[in-house]
């Protein structure tokens, strides 16, 4: 069977719209862009990476793991404050609305050296 002109102008119009909606997809998607997730690592007696940058107004989310016990997140400045729990990802939201260097640090005692554990937020405009 040959096809019809309003058979070929029907398929011409159904690959048009279908290739318009994936425009409109791609489009809505780059709208909406992902949140951009840190890993940090903590183990006795710090935290990798232990500098950070941020962007001001820059959602981010801080994914936390420990390597051995139990440790805290505690960036005051922020009041931002989380258990760093073995076996768990600890996620900390943070949208950063200040410039400057902040400290953060562990609020956990894990063990000899734990007053030494800290690391820096830099966040630039
Ligand atoms: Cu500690």
């Amino acid at each position: 069977m040959r096809p019809t002109a309003k058979g070929l102008c029907i398929a011409a119009t159904t690959a048009i719209l279908a290739a318009a909606s994936v425009v409109t997809y791609v489009a809505a998607q780059s709208a909406e862009p992902k949140e951009k997730v840190i890993k940090i690592t903590a183990k006795r007696f710090d935290y990798t990476p232990g500098n950070l940058t941020l962007k001001k107004g820059e959602p981010v989310i801080l994914e936390f793991t420990t390597l051995d016990v139990l440790m805290g997140f505690n960036l005051p400045d922020f009041n931002l404050r989380a258990d760093i729990v073995p076996d768990k990802v600890t996620r900390v939201r943070l949208v950063p609305d200040k410039t400057g260097t902040f400290t953060f640090l562990c609020d956990i005692f894990c063990g000899a050296r734990h007053e030494e554990m800290n690391g820096r937020i830099t966040v630039v405009d």
